[in-house]
């Protein structure tokens, strides 16, 4: 093998690069060893080589250019290996075997490869390599290209009424693919956006905008008058500043007594002993926060096979968001397979969005034993959560 330690390699970058990385026509080179600089290789670190993800065409894009100065004595045919060159994925990085341009071939998905690392390898018209091979990083620069997502639709908790305020209730997480560590792409801050019931205080809860720990903030919390709270919360990415995601946390409120943590309608308490139960049926409009007034809806009850739906009653929602129809007082609603038909369609359209649900309907069983049935209805245009309440 020939003494190829006096070879000068040279990276030319081509400008409109992003910044942090190599970038505007810097040049790099190698040391030169000799006597006076002893330095190796292997300590010498270029720098990443950085392109956005998402790029937009056309492709192949040039991204920077490698040279060996022994391309004055000789010709010299340049090739890269590595994750995105030679091994999968194959050809996402592809160079001029001439004249060294290094390119990349298609857009990049940092949440997909957020680095790739090559070698780059510069050899004789005999085949004869006329430099070491020296490594290349390609660092995926992110865009916020993905939003928060909870890890859960609806929350669910509980806290005893005599809790004091700073007392923590639930904890909730939000993920985002994004890059957390170089930009605030990934970051989440999270907030409640609003509480029903809206009693003894606007604000009961808080939550920490980076932990998503939820805590009691003030006094008043009485199981016998508020049985339950519903939040809507929010996360956003770029400090809140971002894109959004929401859910719901539930909080039931349990007698001081009672100590089961974390509430679960399969082991919750035995209702009061009655064949009927009441129904009550509250809306809520995920985008504002606020009760969904003016939500059309329609009332079945499963029948014999011949005629299986019969329409118990329409009705339209109040400012609370809520049904004040006779058929929902207390002990009207016997044991039996109920449907709710919410026209979701109209509702959004008269508040000008698309609903991607023309209407949602809810299907449910009353076995008899239960004194209340409460059903919610989260509604967006593009996502509808429920759950039993009771
Ligand atoms: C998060 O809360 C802290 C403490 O209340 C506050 O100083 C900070 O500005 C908040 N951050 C955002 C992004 O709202
Ligand atoms: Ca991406
Ligand atoms: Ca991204
Ligand atoms: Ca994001």
């Amino acid at each position: 093998m020939g003494y190829f330690g006096a070879a000068l390699l040279v990276l030319l970058v081509l400008p409109a690069q992003e910044p942090n990385g190599i970038a505007h026509g810097q040049v790099l080179t190698f040391p030169k060893s000799g006597p006076g600089l002893r330095r190796q290789k292997r300590d010498w670190v270029i720098p990443p080589i950085t392109c956005s993800e998402n790029e937009r065409g056309p492709f192949p894009k040039e991204l920077v250019q490698i040279k060996s100065s022994k391309d004055k004595e000789t010709k010299v045919f340049y090739s890269i290996t590595g994750q995105g060159a030679d091994s999968p994925p194959v050809g996402v990085f592809s160079i001029d075997r001439e004249t060294g341009r290094l390119r990349v071939t298609r857009p990049l998905d940092r949440e997909d490869i957020d680095k790739y690392q090559l070698q780059s390898h510069a050899v004789s018209e005999n085949g004869q390599p006329v430099e070491d091979p020296m490594d290349i990083t390609i660092k995926v620069i992110d865009q916020n290209d993905n939003r928060p997502v909870f890890t859960q639709s609806v929350f669910k908790g509980a806290v005893t009424e005599g809790a004091r305020p700073g007392t923590s209730v639930m904890q909730v997480t939000a993920t985002d693919a994004d890059d957390s560590i170089d930009t605030f792409n990934g970051v989440i801050t999270y907030s409640i956006l609003s509480q029903e019931p809206p009693e003894p205080h606007r604000q009961m809860f808080t939550i920490n905008n980076e932990t998503g720990m939820i805590s009691v903030i003030t006094t008043g919390l009485d199981r016998e008058k508020f049985p339950r709270y519903t939040l809507v919360l929010q996360a956003a990415d770029m400090l809140g500043q971002g894109l959004t995601a929401s859910a719901s946390a539930v909080i039931t409120v349990t007698d001081t007594s009672d100590n089961q943590p974390i509430f679960d309608p399969s082991t919750a308490a035995a209702p009061e002993e009655g064949p009927h139960a009441s129904l009550s049926i509250h809306a809520l409009n995920v985008l504002t926060g606020l009760p969904a007034t003016g939500l059309a809806m329609r009332f079945f009850q499963l029948g014999d096979s011949s005629d299986p739906w019969t329409e118990i009653m329409e009705c339209m929602t109040n400012m609370d968001g809520r049904m004040d129809k006779s058929i929902l007082a207390p002990g009207k609603l016997s044991a039996g397979t109920y449907k709710l038909h919410f026209d979701t369609g109209k509702y959004w359209q008269q508040q000008g969005h698309t609903s991607f649900y023309p209407y949602v309907e809810v299907v449910f069983t009353v076995t008899g034993a239960e004194s209340k049935v409460h059903i919610p209805l989260l509604t967006s245009p593009y996502s509808y959560t429920t759950y039993r309440g009771n």
